[in-house]
C-alpha cells in the first residue's frame, strides 16, 4: 500500500495572495492592505490590491483545476470581506463572493478546504489591539460562526489556523511581516495564549454549527532531519523541545496545548513571572479534540547528535541545491517531519503546504517548462509515499501554491505556482509542473 485510494490531491492559495479587490464590495481593510502600502514594507513595492485578480476570475481559475483533476481547493476566508470591521456587521457581498466561489468548486467536484485565518486580521481589530486584545477570540468565534452558518452545508474541512508561528513570529517578533511589530516576550506570550484560544474557540462553533465538520491546526515546520541512524533520537527531540531558538518557532509550543491540553514544562518555568493569565478552563477549551494537523514543509535542517545528545545543525555542502526563493531542497524533511509528527499526537496528517519557488518564465514556445518543479515535487513526494508506507497516517497533500501569486513581504518576485500568473494581462499559463502533477493525481501517485 502507498498513498491510500482516498488520498486528497489538492493545491493551497491565501485570500490576500490571490484575491485583489481589495476594497471592492463593501470589504474591510486588512493589516496586509495596510502593511503593503506603507513604503519600504514589501521588497518589490508592490501590494495585493490586484494580484491574480481571483476576486473576479475565480470561474477560470477553479476551471483550469478541474482540468488539472485537482481533488481539493485549499483557499482561506478574508474576515474583513465577511466582516468589514471584524466584529458587527456583516458584508453580504463578501459572503456571496465565497458562496459562488464554493458553488463553482462542487460543479467540478473539487472538495473544498476553508483556512479560516491565513494572517489577514481586519484592519479595525488592529486598531482595538489585535491580538493583544483579551476579546479577540470573541471576535473570531463570531466570524467563525458566521462562515459555519454561511458555508457549512458544502464546506466539511476546516482549518483555523496557518502557520502561527509564522504570523506571530515576523509580524509581531521580527517586524518583518503585517503589522511590522517587535514585541517583548510577555507580549508574544499574551498573543499566542489568545490565538490558541481563538481556535479553541472556532472549534467549538464549529461542531455547534455543522454535523460532520472535520477541523485541522496547521504548523509552518522546517523538520530535524537526522544525517544517520544514530541521530534519530536527537533529531526527534530537538524537533520538539521547546527552548531551541525562540518558543515561538517551536513545535511543541503550538501543538502540546491542543493534543495534550498544556504548555510544554520547560516553557512554563522559563516563562512563568512573564505568562498571561492561563485557567484550566481555558486549557480544556484549547484542547478539544480536533481530526487533523496539517503541516507546511518546504526544506529541512539536517542534524547529528552533538554534546549531551542534543541535536547540532550540519550545514548543507557548498552547492547544495537551493529553490529560488534560497531554501535548501531536502526532500527527507517530507519523510521525517510527517513520521514525527505521527508518533508524537498520533493525529491523521496532512500536507497543507509543499512547493518550489522558481525562476519561471514564458519560453519562445508560449509554454512555461520548469523542470525543476518537477524534480522537486518528484522528489519530495517519494518521501511522503515513504512515510505513508511505513505506516504514518498521511490524507492529503496540497500543493503550494495553484498560481504564482503575492509572496508576503517579497511580494511578486517569488513563483511558487503550477499555474503561471502574468501579472500585465493576468493570463494563466498551465506549467509543465501542472501537466506532471495531473498525472500523478490520475495515478495516484504510482507512477513515482
Ligand atoms: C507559507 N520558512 O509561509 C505560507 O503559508 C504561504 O502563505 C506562503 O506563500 C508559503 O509558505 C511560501 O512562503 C512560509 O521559512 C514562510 O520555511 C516561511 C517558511 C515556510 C513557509
Amino acid at each position: 500500500m502507498s498513498f491510500r485510494k482516498d488520498f486528497v490531491w489538492g493545491a493551497a492559495t491565501a485570500s490576500y495572495q490571490i484575491e485583489g479587490a481589495f476594497d471592492e464590495d463593501g470589504k474591510g481593510r486588512s493589516i496586509w492592505d495596510e502593511f503593503s502600502h506603507t513604503e519600504g514594507k514589501i521588497s518589490d513595492n508592490s501590494t495585493g490590491d490586484i494580484a491574480c485578480d481571483h476576486y473576479h476570475r475565480y470561474k477560470e481559475d477553479v476551471r483550469l483545476m478541474a482540468e488539472l483533476g485537482i481533488k481539493a481547493y485549499r483557499f482561506s476566508v478574508a474576515w474583513s470581506r465577511i466582516l468589514p470591521d471584524g466584529t458587527g456587521a456583516v458584508n453580504q457581498k463578501g459572503i456571496d463572493f465565497y458562496n459562488d466561489l464554493i458553488n463553482e468548486l462542487m460543479k467540478y467536484g473539487i472538495e473544498p478546504y476553508v483556512t479560516l485565518y491565513h494572517w489577514d486580521l481586519p484592519y479595525a481589530l488592529h486598531l482595538k489591539g489585535g491580538w493583544l486584545n483579551d476579546d479577540i477570540s470573541d471576535y473570531f468565534e463570531q466570524y467563525v460562526t458566521i462562515v459555519a452558518e454561511s458555508f457549512g452545508d458544502r464546506v466539511k474541512n476546516f482549518i483555523t489556523f496557518n502557520e502561527p508561528q509564522v504570523f506571530t513570529g515576523c509580524g509581531y517578533f521580527e517586524g518583518s511581516h503585517a503589522p511590522g511589530y517587535k514585541l517583548a516576550d510577555k507580549e508574544l506570550l499574551h498573543i499566542c495564549h489568545n490565538v490558541h484560544k481563538a481556535h479553541g474557540k472556532a472549534v467549538r462553533a464549529l461542531r455547534k454549527n455543522i454535523r460532520d465538520v472535520k477541523i485541522g491546526f496547521t504548523m509552518g515546520t522546517t523538520p530535524t532531519v537526522p544525517m544517520s541512524d544514530k541521530d534519530i533520537d536527537a533529531a526527534r527531540n530537538s524537533y520538539f523541545s521547546c527552548g531551541n531558538g525562540h518558543f515561538l518557532f517551536s513545535e511543541s509550543f503550538w501543538i502540546d496545548p491542543i493534543v495534550f491540553g498544556k504548555y510544554p514544562e520547560n516553557l512554563m518555568s522559563a516563562y512563568g513571572d512573564i505568562l498571561p493569565e492561563i485557567s484550566a478552563e481555558d486549557m480544556k477549551l484549547i484542547s478539544a479534540p480536533i481530526d487533523f494537523i496539517g503541516l507546511n514543509i518546504y526544506t529541512g535542517n539536517i542534524v547529528k547528535t552533538g554534546e549531551g545528545g542534543c541535536a547540532e545543525k550540519v550545514p548543507c555542502p557548498a552547492g547544495h541545491p537551493r529553490t529560488a526563493i534560497g531554501w535548501d531542497i531536502i526532500p527527507s524533511s517530507l519523510y521525517w517531519g510527517t513520521k514525527f509528527y505521527y508518533d508524537r499526537y498520533k493525529l491523521p496528517i496532512y500536507i497543507t503546504e509543499n512547493g518550489m519557488s522558481a525562476h519561471d518564465c514564458i519560453s519562445l514556445d508560449g509554454k512555461v517548462h520548469d523542470p525543476n518543479r518537477i524534480d522537486y515535487l518528484n522528489r519530495y513526494l517519494l518521501e511522503l509515499k515513504k512515510s505513508a508506507e511505513s505506516g504514518a497516517d498521511i490524507r492529503g497533500y496540497f500543493q503550494w501554491s495553484l498560481l504564482d501569486n503575492f509572496e508576503w513581504a517579497k511580494g511578486y518576485s517569488e513563483r511558487f505556482g503550477l499555474i503561471y500568473t502574468d501579472y500585465p494581462t493576468q493570463k494563466r499559463i498551465v506549467k509543465d509542473s501542472g501537466y506532471w502533477y495531473k498525472n500523478v493525481i490520475e495515478n495516484n501517485g504510482e507512477n513515482l
